[in-house]
C-alpha cells in the first residue's frame, strides 16, 4: 500500500492544561500570587518539537472558556497544528497548581482541578484516522488513558491505528499517582509498551511494567527487560544521573546537565522533545540523548513546562557552553 508523504512528524494525543505556579516555592496554603502557563504532557512535547524545526499537531478536546482558549492560541502560537483540537461548547480545560519545591527541595507536587474535563470525554470516535496517514511518529503518554475509560480505549485505538499504518509509536508511561493506583496502571501501560517503537520512563515506571522492584538492578538489565516486552529502543530517565538507551540491543548513556533548578515539572517531556527530534534529524543515538538531557535541563531552570524549550541554535549554543563539563557516571 503506498503512503502519501507525511505532512507532521510526530501527532499527539492528550490533554493539554494550564498550570498555575506560584511565584515563591512554599505549601500552596501559603501562596498567593500564581503565574498560568499552558501545559500538559503531550502538548509539551509536541512544543519542544516543533520549536526544534518539526512539524506537530495535536488531537484533543478543549472546552469554550478563557483557559481552553490560552491552550489553543498557545499551540498555534508555538507551531503546533490545531486542526484536530474540537472546543466543545459548554465545556471547560483541565487545570493544575503546582506547589514547587516545598518541603522537599527540587521536588513539585501537583493538584489537579481537571475532572469532567473536554479532554477527559475523549473516545475512540474522537480520533481522526487521517491522522495517522498524515504522520512519522504518534506519540501518546500514560496520562490519557488514566482519564477515563473513553480515553484509555481511544489512546489504545490511536496507538492501533499507528501501527496499522507503519507510523513510530513512541510512549512514555508519565505515571501519575494523583490519577490512578500503580496495580491499576501497570497492566494498560503494558499494553502499550508492548504496542511501541521507543519508550521513554523511569526506574519506578520499570518497576510497575515488569512487576519487580529494580531500584537496585543495572541500567542494562532494566532496559532490556523492557525492551523484551517489543519496543526497539527504550529511554531510561536516570534524573540527576542522566539517561540511557537501548536501541537494537547496544546501550547508549549521557550524564544529566548540573543546572540551577527552579521547577523540575515538564523535565521528561524535554527529554522526549529532545531525544525525538534528534530521531527526525536521523542523529546518532548519543546525540539524540544529549539533545534530550539538555531540552530537560533548560526547562529546569524557570516556572512553566515549556517556556525554555530551546530552538536549534539555542541547544547549540547551551550544548557548546557544557561542553567538556559533563559529569560522567557510567554506573
Ligand atoms: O510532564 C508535565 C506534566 O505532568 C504536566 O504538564 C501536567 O500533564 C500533566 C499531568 O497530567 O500531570
Amino acid at each position: 500500500m503506498s503512503r502519501r508523504a507525511p505532512e507532521f512528524d510526530v501527532v499527539a494525543l492528550g490533554e493539554p492544561l494550564v498550570q498555575f505556579n506560584p511565584l515563591d516555592p512554599g505549601p500552596l496554603s501559603q501562596s498567593r500570587l500564581f503565574d498560568t502557563h499552558a501545559a500538559g504532557a503531550e502538548s509539551n512535547v509536541l512544543i519542544g518539537i516543533s520549536r526544534l524545526g518539526h512539524k506537530t499537531a495535536m488531537i484533543t478536546k478543549i472546552g469554550t472558556d478563557e483557559l481552553s482558549r490560552f491552550v489553543l492560541t498557545t499551540l498555534r502560537g508555538e507551531g503546533v497544528d490545531t486542526r484536530w483540537v474540537v472546543q466543545v461548547p459548554g465545556m471547560n480545560c483541565g487545570v493544575y497548581v503546582a506547589q514547587r519545591n516545598y518541603p522537599i527541595p527540587d521536588k513539585s507536587d501537583v493538584v489537579y482541578y481537571r475532572r469532567g474535563s473536554a479532554a477527559s470525554t475523549i473516545s475512540v470516535q474522537d480520533v481522526p484516522e487521517e491522522a495517522m496517514s498524515l504522520t512519522r511518529i504518534l506519540h501518546l503518554s500514560g496520562i490519557t488513558p488514566a482519564l477515563s475509560n473513553s480515553c484509555k480505549n481511544a489512546s489504545l485505538h490511536a496507538a492501533r491505528l499507528a501501527k496499522d499504518n507503519g507510523v513510530v509509536f513512541s510512549f512514555d508511561p508519565n505515571y501519575r499517582k494523583k490519577l490512578w493506583a500503580p496495580e491499576e496502571a501497570a497492566p494498560v501501560f503494558r499494553e502499550f509498551v508492548a504496542l511501541a517503537d521507543i519508550v521513554f520512563l523511569d526506574r519506578g515506571e520499570a518497576s510497575m511494567i515488569l512487576g519487580e522492584d529494580l531500584a537496585r538492578r543495572g541500567r542494562g538489565p532494566v532496559l532490556r527487560a523492557i525492551a523484551k516486552l517489543g519496543p526497539g529502543t527504550v529511554v531510561l530517565k536516570e534524573g540527576a544521573r542522566g539517561l540511557v538507551a537501548l536501541k537494537d540491543g547496544k546501550l547508549y548513556q549521557v550524564p544529566a546537565f548540573t543546572v540551577p533548578v527552579v521547577d523540575v515539572i515538564g523535565a521528561g517531556d524535554g527529554v522526549v522533545s529532545g531525544f525525538l527530534s534528534g530521531m527526525l534529524d536521523e542523529k546518532d543515538v548519543r546525540t539524540c540523548l544529549q539533545w534530550g538531557a539538555a531540552s530537560g535541563a533548560l526547562v529546569v531552570m524557570r516556572r512553566g513546562d515549556f517556556e525554555n524549550l530551546p530552538t536549534p541554535a539555542e541547544l547549540q549554543n547551551f550544548l557548546t557552553s557544557r561542553a567538556g563539563r559533563e559529569e560522567f557516571d557510567l554506573r
